[in-house]
């Protein structure tokens, strides 16, 4: 057998999770690095330092999980592909992995270092992960330190105390939507996982395990919290996607509806506050104050939506742009 891929990652990782699912999912063998600090794999080789990085069969390292699930699929073309055949059904993909990857990710980040039970658990989590058995003053020290920084770095990925009630307020709407859809579908367009469900899947998995988003969430939405059981390892699922022709069901265009009143235009005043050298982005996410610094890199996530849509053929442009439409994302996204 060649030598399979190696995924460096750790369990309290959400991206980390993410890319595990898909590999599993796409039944492509890999091995699970979680020993030590994996952000070392990322410096030693001149990657952006975050984690999960996969080493290729080839050696290649790279990180990032989106560009690594598109790798994925140039190397292991029609092999249980996660991107909906469908290109009207591909974009939406795209944009609600996105939508979960930096706008869920807020959620996860909140939960976990806002709540004291939470914080607790999680320095927990973290350190044992790197290490397991450690003296007792190291353990303190290192779970300290951790808490610290990660405390430290919640204003800049917006999550304040003025921001909590919008980014609680969209964590119940997530849950309640998705228990309804995966009542009536297994995934999100269809009966086979899309990259959407992974994005998704990677910051819900998290806050499925965090004490006080994991009580909401058994509570509010079990059913979701039995998909994220089932698309951990879903290399069993063989099942088909939706039907490009039908209507997307209401569940589908609720989820967009939401990401077109909350995310998309944080995404679109963020790129104006770059675009403008301005320290501040601030909006209104449903009659609410928002409020945060500029982040560069979902400047990149948002001018990579709107090149996308921009590059679609004219007969996929006549049937996504009345969802985007409908939905309130297209003015964010043109
Ligand atoms: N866009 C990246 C984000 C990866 C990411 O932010 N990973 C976090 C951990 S889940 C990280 O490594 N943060 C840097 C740090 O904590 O030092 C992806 O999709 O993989």
């Amino acid at each position: 057998m060649s030598s399979p891929y190696i995924l460096h990652g750790f369990n309290p990782s959400p991206y980390s999770v993410k890319m595990r699912a898909i590999l599993r999912y796409r039944r492509i063998p890999f091995v699970w690095d979680a020993i030590g600090n994996p952000r070392d794999v990322a410096v030693a080789a001149n990657l952006p330092p975050v984690i999960p990085i996969l080493r290729f069969p080839d050696g290649r390292l790279m990180n990032d999980s989106t560009p690594l699930a598109y790798a994925l699929e140039r190397e292991h073309p029609g092999q249980r592909s996660i991107i909906p055949d469908d290109p009207v059904h591909a974009y939406l993909s795209d944009l609600l992995e996105d939508f979960g990857d930096e706008w869920v990710t807020k959620m996860m980040f909140h939960y976990r270092w806002y709540y004291a039970a939470d914080r607790a658990f999680a320095q927990t989590w973290i350190i044992t992960s790197r290490n397991p058995v450690m003296a007792e003053a190291e353990r303190r020290a290192g779970m300290q330190a951790f808490n610290d920084r990660q405390v430290g770095r919640m204003a800049l990925v917006g999550c304040t105390e003025q921001n909590r009630p919008v980014i609680e307020e969209s964590y119940r709407f997530v849950l309640d939507t998705l228990d309804r859809h995966v009542r009536k579908i297994p995934f999100l367009f269809g009966s086979r996982p899309s990259l959407a469900d992974f994005g998704l899947f990677g910051q819900l998995q998290i806050l499925s395990v965090d004490p006080t988003p994991m009580a909401e969430m058994r509570e509010r939405a079990a059913d979701v919290y039995c998909w994220l059981l089932r698309l951990d390892d879903a290399s069993g699922v063989e099942g088909e996607w939706l039907d490009p022709e039908a209507p997307l069901p209401d569940t589908l265009t609720a989820l967009l509806h939401h990401c077109g009143e909350t995310y998309l235009p944080f995404l679109a005043a963020n790129t104006r506050a770059l675009q403008e050298g301005r320290d501040e982005v601030g909006l209104d996410i449903k009659d609410r104050p928002y409020a945060q610094a500029p982040f560069r890199y979902q400047g990149k996530c948002h001018d990579a939506l709107r090149k996308k849509l921009a590059a679609l053929p004219a007969d996929v442009r006549r049937r996504l742009d009345p969802v985007l439409e409908q939905t309130g994302c297209l003015r964010y996204l043109a």
